[in-house]
């Protein structure tokens, strides 16, 4: 019902979440539930877009994995940034794999994600051993608060069907203390507690050609019951990405509390 939606009944179930409760609070400060997906593959290029567009996001969405020069000095300036604008750091890493893997994922190699990503995508794919791998990490007090399942991709095709989605949305409610929402097109679930964030958003196109599907803002808030929008081109390759930021934001966060 609309009574659960309301931000006020809301606010004390997302705040049982230590990462909602943190992305919660940057959302109602700064008035914005965008997220914006910042895919460059250089650091000094993508610190510059941070700095530009930080004040008007909720968090900022990397992939590490397509960064050249990542390194440490990275990490300290995207820490240092993430708190001076106060956003969420989310790496989107998609894990996918069996537990003791996921967990070695999350803490070594190069990219060592839960030292510096405050939240980070997982695959239900693997089943439940996944989540308990990444509470495993949760627990060592790192960056990493929280993670996403996806539910569904915005591919065209995907294999993520609605039962898939229904399935990702039970392994969630056995796990509340490690999924702290989901990456979905569709909200899979009116379950207050999580966070819904969607990729897929783009004013002007529909697609890029190469399989992506885009849709309007007000489609993916008002008709898909999302909270929180995923942008990364619409923004980081218009001729004005801070002007284009702060209009998402404000068209965005309008359409979620007037829902
Ligand atoms: F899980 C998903 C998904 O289903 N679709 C996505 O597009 C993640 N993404 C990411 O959101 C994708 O990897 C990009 O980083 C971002 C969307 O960027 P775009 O430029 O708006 O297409």
């Amino acid at each position: 019902t609309n009574d659960l939606w309301n931000l006020e009944t809301r606010k004390p179930l997302l705040e049982c979440n230590p990462l909602n409760a943190m992305v919660l609070k940057y959302m109602t400060l700064k008035k914005t539930n965008l997220c914006v997906a910042v895919d460059e593959t250089n650091k000094e290029k993508i610190l510059q877009t941070i700095q530009s567009i930080g004040g008007y996001v909720c968090a900022i969405k990397l992939h590490a994995d397509i960064i050249d020069d990542f390194d440490q000095s990275f990490i300290d300036e995207l820490t240092t940034l993430s708190k001076h604008h106060q956003f969420v750091i989310f790496a989107d890493r998609k894990l996918a794999d069996t537990g003791n893997t996921v967990e070695l994922q999350l803490t070594h190699g190069s990219l060592h994600i839960a030292d510096w990503a405050n939240v980070v995508t997982v695959h239900s794919v693997p089943g439940p051993p996944i989540l308990q791998s990444v509470l495993n990490i949760i627990k060592q007090n790192k960056a990493l608060k929280g993670s996403l399942l996806i539910a569904s991709l915005s591919s065209k095709g995907a294999l993520t069907d609605a039962e898939y989605s229904k399935k990702s949305l039970e392994m969630a409610n056995d796990a509340k203390n490690v999924v702290s929402g989901f990456i979905c097109q569709k909200r899979p679930s009116d379950n207050p507690e999580f966070l819904y964030w969607t990729p897929g958003v783009n004013e002007l196109k529909s697609t890029d050609g190469l399989g992506q599907q885009w849709r309007s803002i007000e489609d993916a808030i008002k008709r898909d019951g999302n909270d929180i929008i995923i942008v990364g081109r619409a923004i980081t390759q218009s001729q004005n990405p801070v002007e284009v930021a702060r209009d998402y934001a404000s068209r965005a966060f309008e359409l979620w509390k007037s829902r």
